[in-house]
């Protein structure tokens, strides 16, 4: 039995760090795990351009603890308005990594993403030009469309004309969370791929809702049924390239979860890396973990690799079942379980 495994330093390819306090506090537990990340722009007021994620990742950069070697890697929120000529030059800067497309209204912070996907075709054109990657939200906003259904309908709407319409184009379909999701990915080009969050791994929607309504599993898009939970291990521990770690680790506090109207989102930054070595493991995929975690995002994203490495041991690991940040409680994924995996360093 394998009791240790070192890999080098990954990356999480989807994350949200917030602004003010709590993004000064949430920094740390991503930098203690990863070398980068991609930074989702989903503020108030959003990211919208090379001035605002400049100023952003100024303010990340300040939160990162000395002696950390952490580097945020921005994306620019587009929306009915953006600007094609500022973001080329924000991506030709180093400042833009990749551009962000959310559906007006799909998720946390996302009102002022695109009401017609169709209208941001001449952007999309432009990002194809100049080799810019494109990260989407993929479900459906219609309300006439279940909820679980808005994956697979975003794919069957806009996806597979995104990706015919621009064929050089590399799009990265973050947190899929279906069957429909993985085949479609599967059979596209090398230019699409795909994000897998550890929640959508370890958990199908009864952990949502049986026994009481549990706002901790809740997050978007929700998590749906067992077969569509099999199919993402399957595909994440596959070794195919095309899919790749990103958290989406999205922190809310406990007081914004436990509502009438609680937050979708759920913090995995602190435990990322033990959370997903379970599912490799208990997959007998263990030996794949490094290409998930730490190879195939740079390859896509056409940049290096880390040269740094980091263990993790077999060992008892009782996650916390809640962590304090700016003084208020907040539930992390694995909260109050125990983990068979450390992270060591
Ligand atoms: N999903 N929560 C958030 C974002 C993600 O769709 C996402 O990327 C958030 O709180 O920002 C969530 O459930
Ligand atoms: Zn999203
Ligand atoms: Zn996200």
């Amino acid at each position: 039995m394998t009791d240790s495994i070192t890999i080098r330093r990954p990356d999480d390819w989807h994350l949200h760090f917030r602004d003010g306090d709590v993004m000064r506090e949430v920094v740390p537990y991503t930098a203690r795990q990863f070398a980068r990340a991609i930074v989702m722009p989903n503020l108030t007021p959003p990211v919208t351009t090379t001035e605002l994620a400049a100023a952003y990742r100024d303010r990340i950069l300040a939160a990162v603890p000395a002696g950390v070697d952490f580097t945020p890697l921005m994306t620019c929120y587009l929306t009915d308005n953006t600007d094609a000529d500022d973001l080329a030059r924000g991506a030709a800067k180093g400042v833009f990594t990749a551009a962000k497309m959310y559906p007006a209204n799909a998720t946390t912070n996302s009102a002022a993403g695109v009401t017609n996907v169709e209208k941001l075709y001449p952007v999309l054109a432009r990002m194809e030009a100049e080799d810019i990657v494109l990260c989407i939200h993929g479900e459906v906003t219609d309300h006439a469309i279940d909820v679980f259904d808005r994956e697979k309908e975003f794919i069957d709407r806009h996806l597979r004309a995104i990706a015919a319409n621009f064929p050089k184009l590399r799009v990265v379909f973050e947190h899929i969370t279906t069957s429909d999701a993985v085949d479609f990915v599967m059979q596209a080009g090398p230019n699409v791929a795909a994000t897998i969050t550890p929640q959508h791994l370890h958990i199908n929607r009864n952990a949502m809702l049986v026994g009481g309504i549990q706002p901790h599993n809740y997050c978007l898009p929700v998590a749906k049924r067992e077969s569509h939970r099999l199919s993402l291990r399957k595909a994440a521990t596959s070794g195919s390239p095309k899919f790749f770690l990103g958290t989406d680790s999205a922190p809310h506090l406990r007081s914004a979860k436990e509502s009438a109207c609680g937050c979708a989102g759920i913090f995995g930054a602190p435990y990322a890396l033990e959370s997903y070595i379970t599912v490799f493991d208990e997959e007998g995929a263990l030996d794949r973990f490094e290409g998930f975690a730490s190879l195939h995002g740079p390859a896509f994203y056409k940049l290096p690799v880390n040269e740094a490495t980091v263990t993790l041991e077999r060992a008892e690991l009782a996650v916390p079942p809640c962590l304090h940040v700016t003084g208020e409680e907040i539930v992390p994924w694995h909260g109050g379980q125990t983990l068979g995996w450390k992270f060591v360093g």
